[in-house]
């Protein structure tokens, strides 16, 4: 059984391009992993009040067997792998690869390190922009709204 999933993608230390696409590469060359589509890459002012540079974003949607805690497993791997060091890090501060899990199918998950959908999914135009361009119309658990819509509320239109 193979389930969607969206993942944010997110850099701004080192080589950012780079970085996103050795990301995507090792996620796609995952063998329980199909790169299913890609959004554009955004460039974006950094959120939250930690002075930083701005990030590369986009948001890239997979098939996969895998279960949500192994995907995200999988996706923290894949972050070690590129040279981030949480130990070295900040919250909210810079880093050289980010991987969120933002939508795994209809899935509600609250758990201790595991939140899907991503809970500030809805409050961030660096996510919702790419997940707009490749998913407009998803209908979203837990908001029951789709991308499209989120990111007009975000921007003040109704
Ligand atoms: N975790 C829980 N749920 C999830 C999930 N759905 N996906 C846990 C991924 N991880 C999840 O993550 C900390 C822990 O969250 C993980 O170990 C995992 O068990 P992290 O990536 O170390 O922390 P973080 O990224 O600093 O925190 P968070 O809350 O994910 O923040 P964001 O939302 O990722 O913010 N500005 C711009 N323009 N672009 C950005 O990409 N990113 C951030 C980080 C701040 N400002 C930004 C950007
Ligand atoms: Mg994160």
């Amino acid at each position: 059984m193979t389930h969607a999933a969206y993942i944010a993608i997110g850099s701004n230390l080192g080589d950012r391009a780079q970085n996103l696409r050795s990301a995507v590469d090792a996620i796609a060359r995952h063998d329980d992993i199909t790169l299913v589509n890609e959004s554009s890459i955004i460039e974006t002012p950094p959120v939250g009040d930690i002075e930083q540079g701005p990030y590369l974003n986009g948001v890239i949607h997979i098939q996969t067997t895998l279960p949500p805690r192994a995907l995200l497993n999988t996706l923290l791997r894949i972050e070690s792998t590129l040279g981030r060091d949480r130990s070295k890090e900040q919250r909210w501060g810079p880093r050289t690869i980010d991987l969120d899990l933002i939508i795994y199918t209809d899935h509600i998950i609250n758990e201790p390190g595991l939140q899907v959908p991503h809970p500030r999914l809805h409050e961030r135009s660096f996510v919702l922009i790419p997940l707009v361009e490749i998913a407009p119309d998803l209908l979203l658990p837990v908001h029951n709204e789709t991308p499209r819509r989120l990111l007009k509320a975000l921007n003040g239109v109704s």
